[in-house]
C-alpha cells in the first residue's frame, strides 16, 4: 500500500459515509451495522478521529433501554433495499426500543475495544467532545445487558440467532437449526442476491430458519426471558470480544477516574469460563449449544479468536492449529473462516470457508501482541494487498484470494488502512 492506495481505502470510507455513520457496503448493506461500525471506527480514527467518534456515537444513540446495542439501525427511506428491514422488526411497537428503527438482535461486543482506540488516536479531540465519559456510560449499560440478560450458568454470553455471532452460516449453527422443524412461512425477499452471487450467500433454507427465529424473537417483544427459545449458543469469538472489551472498559474507567476493578474481574471470569468451550481433539475452541447441551465440534476461525485474550493459557495450542493444514497460516491467501480439510468447507459460501478481513485483523492483532511480529506483519501485508488488488472485497477465496460477496466493503478498507498505518509506524499511531 502506498499513498495512492491509502487514498483508495479513504475513498471507500468516504463514499460509504452517511452523515453520522458508515454503511458496510452501498448496495448490499444500506443501513448501520453494529460490529461493522466498531471495526470501521478503528480505521476511521486514522483519517478523522472526530468521524470515528461520531460513528460510535451513532450506534450508541440507538441503544435500547435494557442496554442492548442493536445489530442494525435502519434508514427507513431504504427499507425495501434490505431484508428483513424495519417493517419486519416493527421496533417502534416494542417497549424499550429507541426512537430510531432497529432490529432487536445484537452483534459481537467489539465496541469498547474500538472506543479506547478511537480515544487514543486523538485524546484532546476526545476530551473536547466529552467522548470517553459518554462512551463509558453507553458501554457499561451494553455490557450490563450482556451480563444480566445473556449470561447463563456457564458464565458465558449466548447468542439467540446466527446473525448475532456476525458469522451467520458458520457450521456451528447447523445442528441447532436442523433441530428446529419450523421455518418462516411467508415469502422471503432476497434483495441481497441483486448484489452478490447466490453461491456466495446463505441458502434459502437457511434464510427460512433465520426469519423464523427473528420473527419469534420479535413476537416475544425481544424479551430474553423466553425460556423456550429454541436457539441459544455460546460462541468463542463473541465471548472473546466481550472479555477483551471488558479489559478495554477497565482502561477507559481508569482514564476517566473510575475503578477499573469490576471490568478486569469480569474479563477474567469470562476468560476462565471460556475453558468449557475448549476442544482437546480439535486443538481450538468450539461453540456450545445450550439447549441441546452439546459442543459443536468444528474448527472455525471463531475458535482461534481467543488468541486475542492476553493471558490465555492456550496460546501455543492455538498457534499450532493456526499453522496446521486446517488453517495453513502463511500458505493461504488469508486465514479461512472454516477448516480447509473439513467436509463442510466451501471456498465461496460466506462463513463456511472464505477468508474475512475482520477476523484476519483480530488474529494479526493477537499475533502482534503475543510477540509473533513477523507472522503479524505477513498477515497484515496479505490483507492489505488483497484489499487493494480486489477493491476491498467483503471476503475472498482462502486459497486463490479471488474476491467473493460484494466489494468496496467498509471494514475491509478500514482495517486494511489500520494495519497499513501500524505496519509503517512512522505514519501511524501506537496501539
Ligand atoms: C446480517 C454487515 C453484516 C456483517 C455480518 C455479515 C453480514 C448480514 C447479512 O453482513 O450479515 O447481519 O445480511 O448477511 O455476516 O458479519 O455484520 O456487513
Amino acid at each position: 500500500m502506498n499513498d495512492h492506495t491509502i487514498a483508495a481505502a479513504t475513498r471507500v470510507l468516504a463514499c460509504n459515509w452517511r452523515s453520522s455513520y458508515t454503511v458496510p457496503a452501498a448496495g448490499l448493506y444500506p443501513h448501520q451495522w453494529s460490529w461493522d461500525s466498531a471495526f470501521i471506527a478503528i480505521g476511521l480514527r486514522h483519517i478523522s478521529p472526530r468521524r470515528a467518534q461520531q460513528e460510535l456515537d451513532a450506534i450508541f444513540s440507538a441503544q435500547w433501554a435494557d442496554g442492548r446495542l442493536p445489530q442494525i439501525v435502519f434508514n427507513p427511506r431504504l427499507d425495501v433495499q434490505y431484508s428483513p428491514g424495519a417493517a419486519f422488526w416493527r421496533s417502534e411497537q416494542i417497549p424499550g426500543a429507541p426512537a430510531v428503527p432497529t432490529t432487536g438482535l445484537i452483534q459481537p461486543p467489539n465496541h469498547a475495544i474500538a472506543a479506547l482506540l478511537v480515544h487514543q488516536a486523538d485524546p484532546e479531540e476526545s476530551e473536547r467532545r466529552g467522548f470517553l465519559p459518554r462512551a463509558y456510560r453507553r458501554l457499561r449499560a451494553w455490557h450490563g445487558y450482556l451480563e444480566n440478560r445473556r449470561t447463563g450458568v456457564s458464565g458465558l454470553v449466548h447468542v439467540v440467532h446466527p446473525w448475532e455471532s456476525g458469522m451467520d452460516n458458520s457450521p456451528y449453527w447447523d445442528a441447532a437449526l436442523a433441530a428446529i422443524s419450523e421455518t418462516f412461512e411467508q415469502a422471503i425477499p432476497r434483495p441481497d442476491l441483486d448484489h452478490a452471487d447466490a453461491s456466495h450467500r446463505p441458502s434459502n433454507a437457511e434464510y427460512g430458519k433465520y426469519l423464523y427465529l427473528a420473527a419469534r424473537y420479535r413476537d416475544h417483544a425481544c424479551d430474553d426471558r423466553d425460556e423456550t427459545f429454541p436457539f441459544l449458543l455460546e460462541d468463542p469469538a463473541v465471548n472473546t470480544m466481550y472479555a477483551r472489551s471488558e479489559l478495554a472498559l477497565g482502561h477507559i474507567a481508569e482514564l476517566i477516574g473510575l475503578d477499573p476493578g469490576p471490568h478486569v474481574d469480569r474479563a477474567h471470569a469470562v476468560t476462565a469460563s471460556l475453558e468449557s468451550l475448549w476442544s482437546p481433539d480439535l486443538g481450538c475452541y468450539v461453540a456450545r449449544d445450550v439447549v441441546a447441551d452439546t459442543k459443536q465440534e468444528f474448527r472455525t476461525v471463531s475458535g482461534l479468536v481467543p488468541l486475542l485474550i492476553p493471558d490465555l493459557p492456550r496460546t501455543e495450542e492455538l498457534l499450532t492449529t493456526l499453522r496446521s493444514p486446517h488453517f495453513a497460516l502463511g500458505d493461504v491467501a488469508l486465514i479461512p473462516s472454516h477448516d480447509l480439510t473439513a467436509v463442510t468447507f466451501n471456498d465461496a459460501r460466506y462463513w463456511r470457508g472464505p477468508s474475512w478481513f475482520n477476523t484476519a485483523w483480530l488474529i494479526a492483532q493477537a499475533l502482534h501482541e503475543h510477540g509473533y511480529t513477523d507472522d503479524a506483519s505477513r498477515l497484515s501485508s496479505q490483507m492489505v494487498n488483497l484489499g487493494i488488488e480486489h477493491d476491498f472485497p467483503e471476503y475472498v477465496d482462502p486459497r486463490t484470494g479471488e474476491p467473493r460477496g460484494t466489494q468496496r466493503f467498509s471494514w475491509t478498507a478500514a482495517l486494511s488502512l489500520d494495519l497499513y498505518k501500524r505496519l509503517h509506524p512512522r505514519d501511524g499511531v501506537a496501539l
